[in-house]
């Protein structure tokens, strides 16, 4: 399946390694091929292993998103009303000057106005939160608590196993049984989905949990379609049947867990007929699932973020981590469970931020998933200052966050003062005040880490930076000296950022070297116990969360939108990501979006039917929130009773210029504050 690299016969060509930005668990070694100084092809790199030469269909297009003609290359001032995307191009000196200026006004009277707004539209350390998060310190500026993805996932697991910890994605080649578990890794992790199938040819069977029939789902051995929110159910009834047919490891409950009495008690009240109404799928499926889990070893969970954007998502992966420690799977290399690799990261964070510059301040922290609520809120005692200021990079969240009526209606204050470094005019960029190009990977140094492998790699430019593009760190270090903070570290360039950030941890030469460096981390993490949480034992009751009043045990929250049939809303919504996009990136490269094609609902034959939708009508998604138009796709894809909105969307390339986050809501999880886009009931009717 590899892709020789090119030959370099022709002296005018050279490669230059890099590394894909994107927020992708698979964090692909690049090489981009050069021919006068333009980069004519982005390819995986056959020299990292986990690469193998072969990159996903959204990034080997990537010469075609930064030379695409709507790219941003020069600075911006709106001179239409707010949110009505009209712009003149002005020089980088007088918008420096001058969002220097608000800024410096705003901040002299509240530095807690001023809001940054960033997420992984590139994962590097140092054109995601390095220069900036230096610049925000030294302003005061309120923090951005980042949870828009993962917060609640994060909380679980680090509840459980005490970070973000687990098996290396590469032994996962050796298991027997491999759980994938509210993952489409064909489509968001394609790098595990190659190692999956070489167990798989090595006879190993695969189950896909997830209420999608995705294409993972359809090729794996078995798919188990469970009702949204509903993992945690499923876990405890698995832990059940494990108990009462004694596929346990007495040894490791003994030795390395914490809380297995009150765990197994818990456990012994989820018979697989409980689990199975809730989760609306077969006993015996659960029975067999069960059994599998219990008899085969090695046998591994490949966990992701799709089961975390719920109500119960905290508790639903809490319930999930438990279940190597009950069989012990964890003894063997290619047992366990892995969600994110990220925490193995000797990241220098103190050097790379330099949180000391907050010089004893102590910011509020404002919820990104909320920033709906948040940007409409009042000054208030218990608030603080009202948000004056937004300084967005790295995100879309006019088009990613959730309800996007409060969204928008935030956004187009016109008094709130907003600055956008962006690649592209999205939806966010719309409501600029100041809108700034940014470089993309090809035109700018950054490091990585990853957090579906763990190997650090290190991007250097390829080409020079297009038009009067500039990296984030340098509109950041040029505000800084505009501001006048004459500390040295925002005079540091991108290179010494990149070294700072693992510090002596990771060789830089090596880096230098070959583009990537692996982590030394031990094959089989936690055979003899051994976990990073305070009592060095897997939790299965926290005793941090029974200190703060809580459930220290995992359970089964339902969503907090279930469905009613008999009511006005009664079809579950989920918004999984479309193939070829990310996120909300690449919607506007033309050869994905013709694949594309435009946004779809997909609804089982059985919803279809007494709606009178058939393929390709017009349809409205709506609730008490707000209503959006898409195509439907009569598919069984979706399940009965769950409709899939696949995202996201631009909402300016949507039928009537909305996404699916018009139906979405700002409700958080049960643990770390996260975002419950899958927990969301709606209605759908044909449009006539
Ligand atoms: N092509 C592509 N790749 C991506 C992304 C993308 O947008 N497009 N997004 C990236 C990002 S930001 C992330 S966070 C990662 C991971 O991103 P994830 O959003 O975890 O991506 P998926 O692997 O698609 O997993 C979501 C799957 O979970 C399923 N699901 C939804 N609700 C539930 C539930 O309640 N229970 C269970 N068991 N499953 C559920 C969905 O149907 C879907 O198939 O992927 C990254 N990779
Ligand atoms: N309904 C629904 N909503 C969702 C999700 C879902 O599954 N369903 N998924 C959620 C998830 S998991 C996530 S992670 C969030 C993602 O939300 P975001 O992090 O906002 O991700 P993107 O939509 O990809 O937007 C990233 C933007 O950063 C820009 N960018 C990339 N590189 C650079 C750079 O170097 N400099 C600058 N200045 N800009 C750059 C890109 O052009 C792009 O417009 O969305 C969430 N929203
Ligand atoms: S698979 Fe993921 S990491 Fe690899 S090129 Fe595609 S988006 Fe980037
Ligand atoms: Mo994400």
């Amino acid at each position: 399946m590899s892709t020789p690299a090119p030959t370099l016969a022709d002296p005018t060509l050279h490669t230059v390694r890099g590394a894909c930005p994107h927020d992708c668990p698979d964090t692909c070694a690049l090489l981009t091929t050069v021919k006068d100084g333009v980069a004519t092809r982005v390819q995986g790199n056959p020299a990292h292993p986990l690469t193998d030469g072969v990159l996903c269909a959204k990034v080997s297009k990537y010469t075609e998103r930064s030379y695409h003609p709507d790219r941003l290359l020069h600075p911006m001032k709106r001179v239409g009303p707010k949110g009505s995307g009209r712009f003149e191009p002005v020089g980088w000196d007088e918008a420096i000057a001058d969002i220097a200026r608000r800024l410096g006004e705003i901040a002299a009277r509240h530095p807690e106005a001023v809001l940054p707004y960033s997420y992984a539209g590139t994962m590097g350390l140092v054109q995601g939160d390095g220069m900036s998060a230096r610049f925000f310190h030294r302003l005061g500026a309120s923090k951005l608590d980042q949870t828009i993805c993962s917060a609640a996932g994060t909380a679980g697991l680090t509840h459980t196993l005490g970070g973000k910890v687990g098996m290396k994605v590469q032994h996962f080649a050796e298991a027997r049984l491999i759980l994938i578990w509210g993952s489409n890794s064909i489509g968001s992790n394609l790098h595990f989905w190659r190692i999956a199938q070489e167990a798989k040819r090595a006879g190993a069977r695969l189950v896909c949990i997830d209420p999608r029939r995705t294409e993972t789902a359809e090729k794996c051995h078995e798919h188990i379609a469970l009702r949204p929110g509903t993992d945690a159910a499923l876990a405890l009834a698995l832990m059940h049947q494990l108990i009462t047919h004694d596929w346990l490891d007495h040894d490791y409950l003994a030795r390395h867990t914490l809380g297995w009495p009150e765990l197994r008690e818990r456990a012994l009240q989820w018979p697989p007929e409980r689990a199975a109404e809730v989760c609306g799928v077969p006993v015996q499926q659960i029975v067999d699932l069960a059994r599998d889990y219990g008899t085969t070893r090695p046998a591994a969970i490949r966990l992701n973020y799709g089961m975390q954007r719920v109500h119960g998502g905290g508790n639903a992966v809490r319930a999930v981590a438990c279940l190597p420690a009950l069989t012990g799977a964890w003894r063997h290399r290619a047992g366990g469970v892995l969600l994110s690799s990220s925490g193995q990261f000797p990241v220098q964070r103190q050097a790379l931020q330099r949180p000391d510059l907050l010089g004893g301040r102590r910011p509020r922290l404002i919820n990104m998933s909320t920033i709906g609520d948040d940007l409409l809120r009042p000054a208030s005692a218990a608030f603080g200052p009202a948000i004056e200021a937004l300084v967005v990079y790295n995100s879309n969240p006019v088009a990613v966050a959730p309800e996007s009526a409060k969204v928008v209606a935030g956004f187009a204050r016109e008094d709130l003062f907003t600055v956008v470094l962006e690649h592209f005019q999205t939806d966010t960029a719309d409501y600029a005040d100041y809108l700034l190009p940014a470089t993309t990977q090809l035109e700018h140094w950054d490091i990585h880490l990853a957090y579906g492998h763990t190997d650090v790699l290190l991007n250097r430019p390829a080409i020079a930076p297009l038009g009067e593009a500039l990296p984030n760190s340098e509109i950041f270090r040029r505000l800084a000296r505009a501001m006048g903070y004459d500390e040295p570290c925002f005079s540091e360039d991108d290179e010494t950022l990149c070294r700072q950030a693992f510090g002596d941890r990771v060789r830089f030469d090596t880096l230098l070297e070959q583009g990537f460096a692996s982590l030394p981390l031990p094959d089989a993490p936690f055979a003899e116990g051994g976990f990073p949480t305070p009592s060095g034992r897997c939790e299965f009751l926290n005793p941090q969360l029974v200190a703060q009043g809580l459930d220290g045990l995992p359970d089964h929250l339902p969503n907090r939108e279930l469905p009613d049939p008999a009511g006005p809303w009664p079809l579950a919504m989920i918004s999984p990501p479309a193939r070829n996009f990310l996120n909300s990136t690449f919607v506007n490269v033309a050869s994905l979006q013709r694949i594309e094609h435009e946004p779809v609902l997909e609804i089982h034959p059985d919803d279809a039917a007494p709606r009178r939708i058939a393929s390709g009508d017009e349809v409205r998604v709506f609730n008490d929130r707000g209503e959006y138009r898409c195509k439907a796709e009569v598919s069984l894809r979706a399940r009965p009773g769950v409709v899939n909105g696949l995202g996201v969307w631009w909402r300016k390339y949507g039928l009537n210029g909305t996404n699916v986050n018009e139906v979405t809501g700002q409700a958080l999880t049960d643990l770390g504050r996260g975002p419950t886009f899958y927990d969301c009931a709606v209605q759908v009717s044909a449009v006539v």
